[in-house]
This record gives structure tokens, C-alpha cells and sequence, in this order.
């Protein structure tokens, strides 16, 4: 798949860097068209070089809007040479084969940013180099295309390695790279066209003007597939914040997939109950139970089939959204009775393995934190170990824990939340506002168990836990002061695992 390359289209705008590559060009005797600029730049260091006037008999016109548009240089550039009607036709119109494109485009993006005129801006839409870059990158089998300075260095590379010759591989490598050129500076043109959102909601397959943002006077866009994931039954449109608490519960709720009869309550996308139960009602009950003042106004998910009596008492609540796989005909008919209540039926759809935000001036991109903590991971690192029930506690709490705004702590006791502590700065607070939060409840947190997103720094909260009377700690330790909280805990009977995966969420 070693190709020689014998002739080259250059038409480059920022001559800069282009002088050592057509020295080795034309060491390797390549033939050499260019455009007006570029070839005066190119017979300046007295290497020759055919005008592409002279290959297509027609002058550059309209103010060099037109110079290479032209079938005589596409053709060079995109015919098939395995293919015998291409290879007739290059004979018969007589268009000179183009094995080597190198271009520069007009500075589109740097033109806007120097506040430049409408007209000089629009002047600066490359039409021609964008089409050459496109046609060389479509035909890599038989083009190379160097769409860019930033590529020069690889390009000169591949030539000195191949001795004058490219390989498929990086052909296909250049052509990649340059369709990143092309729609990036597409992308650049179309966002300063861009001044109105309905233009940019038409342009984006899919894409929803949300009634507003987080808040009123924050304009709001969602783009994603939501009827793939959910069915909509019943309810007003869906916002911003509900979009986020269900996204929050549908994540929370696939750690639960398989687990007995499961109800979450949201609000603020973190947990403020949720129970594992023998049905879906008494799941829901204890979920409720957890933080019936929180529940007003929450988003609801339940792992399975929700059913008329467990859509009774739902229906005693005021929710924004029901999210579950299923319900039975009777079950929507009393949850349909609220008018503005949206129900949905969550349909097995894969998320997206990897987060997205917005940072500083670009994005930040992670893989989603895949890791739910197992039997397996739980290292026993006190004299006395949990319990059956309390394992299988611990291991609920973390999950709750995985999926909570960190800093979190949370309690748990047989399948069921008893309180968390939330998105605070420190986890003291964090422990403080989750055993305030019990009480307030009237919960006992007596044989109850406590689950930390990181590790304790000091030993205040395994004492502050035990104090409440907690039993039970999973955590990932790692902290150099973890022997002073395991050392806590052997004096005073509390078990505590190590699980070794952080699950901070900010
Ligand atoms: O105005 S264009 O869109 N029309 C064309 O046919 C065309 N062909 C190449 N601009 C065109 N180019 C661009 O000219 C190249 O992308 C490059 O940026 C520039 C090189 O012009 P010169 O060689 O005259 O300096």
C-alpha cells in the first residue's frame, strides 16, 4: 500500500513552515501546483511549480472566490486509479493526477476575533480549501492530504521515513485529521451565523427548548434521545431540574436492578429514601418514612412494577415524577389523577459511559464511576467483623453513598436509608446533619450502619458514629491517620471495613 507521491496541489494561506516541505518535495522531483500566494512564495526559494491556471485554461476569478474549483483539479484529486472508468475519463478530459493536497485555510476564526467586519469575516469562508481538504481526505486510498500547519511536522515524518512515499495507514490518518479541520471550522462558521436558538434547536437532530434553565431567568436546552429511554404516560413538560433529578435516579436506581422490591425518593438528585422491601409498597412506605418532609415535591423511582396499592399511596404525596418499569393499568388511572404529575415508564436503554461538563473555557470528560463495592472488595480491618445483615447494610449504604453529593455520609439499617448527610465541606458536618436528621425522624440508630464516600482524615466521625450508635463502617481508607480511627473502633466494638474505591461526586 506504499505510494510515491509525484504531484501536489499547495494552497496555503499562512505560508509559515511550508519551505522545508517543498525542498523535500522537489528533492523527491515532485510536480508542484499551487495557487496565486502561494506559488510566488514556493518560486522564491527558485523551485518550479505549475500555476493552476495553467492546468485548468481558467483565470482565478471573482477575487479568487473561484481558483480551484475546478473539475480538472477535483478530478486529479478524486479519481479511483483501481478503477477503469476513472482512470478512462482522467485520459479522456485529460486531468493531470494530484497525489499530495497541502492546504491552509483562510483564518476564518481569527478574523471574527479581531472584530473584523461582517464582510470581511464572510470574505474569510474558505470555499475552496475546505472542498480540497474534503476530496483528499474522501479519496486517502489513492490522496494524501495535509490539512493543516499543525500537521506539516507528522507529514515531513512519514516522507523522510517512506522515502518519498506514504502508507494506507497514514493516509487514513492524515484524512481523519483532516476532517477534524473541516468540521471544526465549519463548526466555527456556523456557531458565528449562530445568534438564535431556534436556529440551533433545527440544527441539532433531536434537541428540546426546555421552558427555561436551573432557574427562570436561565435559558435552557436539553439534546439527548429522551423517548428512547423513557415512555411518557402522563404529566406537564418535563424541566431542567427534572431532567436532572431523573438522570440522578435513573443512576441511583440501576445499582438496585436486582435487588427485591426497591423505591427511591429524590430530591436536589440525592437520595432522601429509599428501602428494599418485600413489595413494592412497603419499600415505598420505608422510603417515605426516611424523610417524609424532603419527599414533598421529589422525584420517585421504583425498581419494578408499581401497582394499585402501591400507587395509592403514592398518590397521597405531592411528586413531580414517577419513574418505574412498569405499572399496572389501575396503578396509572390513581396516579393520572394529578394533573401535572408526570408518570414514566423507564425502558431498558444502556446510559452513556462517560460525564461531560463544562470547565473553565472547554469540558471535562471522565468515565462514569462503574464500580459498585462487592463482598469481595470488603476488607475486615477491626478485631471484630460485621455481621451478615450488617455486610449486606453496609454494602446497600455505599451504594446510596456512591450516589450522593459529596462530602456524604449515610445511614442505613436493614434495607432501609435512615438519614444522609449531603454535599457538605466537611464530613464531620456531613455526620452531624445525618444523625440530627435520624432523630428528627425518631429513628433508633442503635445496630445501624455508616457508609462514607472517602476516608476519615482524624478519628472524629468513627467516634461521633459510635456515639450515635452506629455498629458498623464501610469506607475506602487510605488516609495515613487510618490507624487512629481503626484503633477507635477496636476499643469500642464497631466494625470496619476498607473497600478501597473512592466515591466522591461533585
Ligand atoms: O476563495 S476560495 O474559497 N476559492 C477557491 O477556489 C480556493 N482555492 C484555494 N479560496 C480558495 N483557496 C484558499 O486560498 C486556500 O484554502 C488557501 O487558504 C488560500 C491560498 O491562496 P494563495 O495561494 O493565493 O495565497
Amino acid at each position: 500500500t506504499a505510494k510515491t507521491i509525484q504531484s501536489a496541489l499547495i494552497s496555503v494561506f499562512d505560508k509559515e513552515g511550508l519551505e522545508p516541505i517543498v525542498k523535500k518535495l522537489h528533492e523527491h522531483n515532485v510536480t508542484i501546483y499551487s495557487t496565486g500566494g502561494t506559488e510566488e512564495f514556493i518560486k522564491s526559494f527558485g523551485i518550479p511549480v505549475v500555476a493552476v491556471e495553467d492546468v485548468t485554461s481558467y483565470p482565478s476569478i471573482l477575487g479568487g472566490r473561484v481558483k480551484t474549483l475546478h473539475p480538472k483539479i477535483f478530478g486529479g484529486i478524486l479519481n479511483r486509479q483501481d478503477h477503469a472508468g476513472d482512470v478512462a475519463q482522467m485520459e479522456e478530459y485529460q486531468i493531470p493526477q494530484i497525489d499530495l493536497v497541502i492546504v491552509d485555510l483562510y483564518p476564518f476564526e481569527k478574523t471574527v476575533a479581531s472584530g473584523a467586519s461582517e464582510a470581511d469575516i464572510i470574505e474569510k469562508i474558505d470555499i475552496g480549501g475546505i472542498s480540497l481538504i474534503r476530496a483528499a481526505a474522501k479519496n486517502f486510498k489513492d490522496t494524501v492530504i495535509v490539512a493543516s500547519v499543525n500537521e506539516y511536522a507528522l507529514f515531513l515524518d512519514m516522507i523522510t521515513k517512506g522515502n518519498g512515499t506514504t502508507t494506507l495507514e497514514e493516509r487514513k490518518l492524515l484524512a481523519t485529521k483532516a476532517f477534524h479541520v473541516s468540521s471544526h471550522y465549519d463548526g466555527a462558521i456556523f456557531n458565528y451565523f449562530n445568534t438564535d436558538e431556534t436556529i440551533y434547536k433545527t440544527s441539532i437532530a433531536d434537541g428540546q427548548i426546555l421552558r427555561y434553565g436551573e432557574n427562570p431567568h436561565q435559558k435552557g436546552f436539553f439534546f439527548g434521545e429522551f423517548e428512547k429511554m423513557f415512555n411518557k404516560v402522563h404529566g406537564k413538560e418535563l424541566s431542567y431540574n427534572n431532567l436532572l433529578d431523573v438522570d440522578a435516579a435513573v443512576n441511583l436506581m440501576g445499582e438496585f436492578k436486582n435487588d427485591n422490591p426497591t423505591f427511591a425518593i429524590l430530591k436536589h438528585n440525592n437520595a432522601c429514601g429509599l428501602a428494599t422491601r418485600n413489595t413494592m409498597k412497603e419499600a415505598y412506605l420505608e422510603a417515605l418514612a426516611g424523610d417524609p418532609t424532603s419527599a414533598f415535591g421529589g422525584v420517585l423511582i421504583a425498581n419494578g412494577n408499581i401497582d394499585l396499592a402501591t400507587a395509592n399511596e403514592i398518590n397521597q404525596l405531592f411528586c413531580e415524577v414517577v419513574i418505574a418499569p412498569s405499572y399496572d393499568n389501575e396503578a396509572i388511572a390513581v396516579l393520572e389523577e394529578k394533573k401535572n404529575r408526570i408518570i414514566l415508564i423507564q425502558n431498558e436503554v444502556a446510559l452513556p459511559t462517560k460525564q461531560v461538563r463544562t470547565c473553565l473555557n472547554g469540558l471535562l470528560i471522565q468515565d462514569k464511576d462503574n464500580i459498585t463495592d462487592n463482598k469481595e472488595h470488603l476488607k475486615v480491618v477491626t478485631i471484630t467483623s460485621p455481621s451478615e445483615q450488617e455486610v449486606a447494610d453496609l454494602l446497600f449504604a455505599s451504594k446510596i453513598c456512591k450516589h450522593t453529593k459529596s462530602n456524604t455520609i449515610v445511614f442505613a439499617k436493614n434495607g432501609q436509608l435512615l438519614a444522609s448527610g449531603t454535599g457538605q465541606t466537611s464530613r464531620v458536618d456531613a455526620l452531624r446533619h445525618a444523625v440530627e436528621k435520624a432523630n428528627s425522624f425518631g429513628f433508633d440508630l442503635n445496630g445501624a450502619v455508616m457508609a462514607s464516600d472517602a476516608f476519615f482524615p482524624f478519628p472524629d466521625c468513627v467516634e461521633l458514629a459510635k456515639n450515635a450508635g452506629i455498629t458498623a463502617v464501610i469506607q475506602p481508607g487510605g488516609s495515613i491517620k487510618d490507624e487512629l480511627s481503626i484503633n477507635y473502633c477496636n476499643e469500642n466494638k464497631v466494625s470496619m471495613v476498607f473497600t478501597g474505591v473512592r466515591h466522591f461526586k461533585h
